[in-house]
């Protein structure tokens, strides 16, 4: 299998970063130090995304991060990108590993513990959970679980786990200290003023904490 890095898992938001672009925001983002990238983008149409992401890869190539598409495993594979993230309402994970075949990365969002419990650690190779707090990005959220409902998720699993939802700098010892492998985010990222130092604020407080352990 593709190895990968969860410690800060960029989500593109085209929105967010309207001002300089998705790709430059994860161009800057990785050279900041963020580890995986999401190309999530809702806006446009298949031929759209699938053009972004062929530009994302081209971008990511040989930094070591890795280029994951939101919902729609045909761009993914038509992108040529390291694999693919599904929530619960897309199509299942046995669909999903069978169209992008056994070597890419296959992400799946829960919610609850219950869900965490469901996911097949044979097909699914890393779960975003939470949401932690609640969020602007994604108006459709679910409740957020807070730090204990983190726990209760990572704990019900045991696949590596990558939280999400409202994440900060501050909030990055509690998440590593309930089992997260990582945090992911959009808006402390997308439309900062500076995608670079973000993600490298973000990064440099991940290897701290990991250090001090
Ligand atoms: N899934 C759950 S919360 C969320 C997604 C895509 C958005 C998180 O955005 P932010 O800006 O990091 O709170
Ligand atoms: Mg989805």
């Amino acid at each position: 299998m593709t190895p990968f890095d969860l410690s800060l898992y960029l989500v593109l938001d085209p929105c967010l970063c309207a001002g300089i672009g998705m790709v430059e925001t994860a161009r800057a983002a990785v050279a900041g130090g963020a580890t995986m990238v999401q190309l999530r983008d809702k806006t446009g149409d298949t031929a759209q995304l699938v053009a972004t992401g062929k530009v994302l890869k081209s971008t990511l190539e040989g930094t070591g991060a890795r280029l994951i598409v939101n919902d729609d495993v045909a761009a993914a594979v038509a992108i040529g990108a390291d694999g693919v993230h599904i929530g619960q309402g897309d199509m299942s994970a046995a669909e999903a590993r069978a169209w992008i075949g056994p070597e890419a990365i296959l992400g799946l969002s829960v919610e609850t513990p219950e869900m965490a419990a469901a996911a097949d650690p044979a097909l699914v190779d890393y779960i975003g959970a939470g949401p932690v707090f609640a969020t602007q990005t994604k108006l459709d959220h679910k409740l957020p679980v807070g730090f204990d409902g983190l726990a209760a998720q990572i704990a019900a699993s045991s696949i590596p786990a990558v939280a999400i939802g409202g994440l900060k700098r501050r909030h990055i010892a509690s998440v590593l200290a309930v089992g997260a492998r990582g945090i992911a985010v959009v808006s402390a990222i997308c439309g900062q003023r500076n995608p670079e130092a973000a993600a490298r604020i973000l990064a440099t407080e991940i290897d701290a904490i990991r250090s001090r352990r």
